[in-house]
């Protein structure tokens, strides 16, 4: 090998719903962030592992930029905020149509970093020609001195190209991780999320922010997999929606995260499932840190 091998960590940053976890897979190329259309979903911070022959690139999909307003986001804010420290390569992603942040000292952090910025221009397979060209115009007037790619990540609309750009910016480093591992987190931390996504899917908003979850037991057999998580939510009454008539709608969480694990671990899986109350778990400190939220 001529070539001397390259590494180092890759943050992305931007709004809620701008794409980031796609993004995040189209480089990896396996589920391993969770994707819904609401907004907030991903609220860990999740490293993906890009492996080559020279090179190791770790992505980690930060939640949107959001202002704190109790614990929980200001426990998210921190990770913004050390996305710009602990970052080898910052990607900042915006999606068509969406207007800039107020935010000045955002805008100044970015202007002012000393890790490379790109700015993604996301979802241009929603934007004609013209509407490309003002989106674009109008972000190299804020940002003049920003990297500017426009792509579309569901699509994989220039993703090689900004792929290829990020590796010419890493530095050169021998691999953090070993090569073989897809992602620094454990298997319950995926059966949690997945668990989680459809529980946002399916009950109304207030339901999925007041729910957290843990998985209890995970027992990897020869060809099962036995799980028992229990879905922490915060007063009685959210106990009896999550569970819903006679057990219906607990019931299709279990099925549909069991044919998603099944798929994933590509084993087959038995899941239990069961609802707790913890009532304020959103503002104990130490709660959010024993699931995970501060490090
Ligand atoms: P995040 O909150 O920033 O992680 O955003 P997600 O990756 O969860 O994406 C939010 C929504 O935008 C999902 O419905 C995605 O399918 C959609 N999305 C992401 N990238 C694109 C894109 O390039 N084009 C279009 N049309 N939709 C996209
Ligand atoms: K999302
Ligand atoms: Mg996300």
């Amino acid at each position: 090998m001529d070539k001397q091998h390259k590494a180092g960590f890759v943050n992305i940053i931007g709004n809620p719903n701008v794409g980031k976890s796609t993004l995040m897979n189209a480089f990896v190329g396996e589920k391993l962030s969770i994707i819904t259309s609401k907004a907030q979903t991903t609220r860990h911070r999740i490293l993906g592992i890009v492996n080559g022959d020279d090179f190791q690139m770790i992505l980690s999909d930060t939640p949107g930029i959001i202002k704190p307003a109790y614990e929980l986001q200001s426990s998210m804010m921190d990770f913004v905020k050390s996305a710009f420290e602990d970052a080898d390569v910052l990607l900042y992603m915006v999606e068509i149509g969406e207007k800039a942040l107020k935010d000045e000292r955002f805008f100044d952090r970015i202007k002012n970093s000393k890790v490379p910025v790109l700015l993604l221009l996301n979802k241009v397979d929603t934007a004609d020609q013209e509407l490309l060209e003002n989106q674009a115009e109008y972000w190299q007037e804020l940002l003049p001195t920003v990297e500017l790619h426009p792509i579309s990540a569901l699509t994989n609309f220039n993703i090689k190209n900004v792929f290829q750009r990020i590796i010419e910016l890493l530095p050169e480093s021998p691999a953090y991780y070993p090569k073989d591992q897809l992602t620094d987190r454990p298997e319950r931390f995926f059966v949690n999320e997945t668990i989680r996504e459809k529980i946002l899917i399916h009950y109304k908003k207030e339901i999925p922010y007041a729910v957290e979850i843990e998985t209890e037991e995970f027992l990897e057999d020869e060809d099962i997999i036995r799980i028992r998580s229990v879905i922490m939510v915060e007063r009685d009454s959210q106990k009896g929606i999550i569970i819903g008539h006679k057990g219906s709608a607990l019931k299709r969480v279990g099925v549909e995260a069991r044919k998603d694990l099944e798929k994933f671990f590509g084993k087959q899986v038995h899941i239990e499932l069961y609802v707790k109350v913890n009532k304020n778990w959103r503002s104990d400190a130490r709660q959010l840190r024993r699931f995970g939220y501060n490090g």
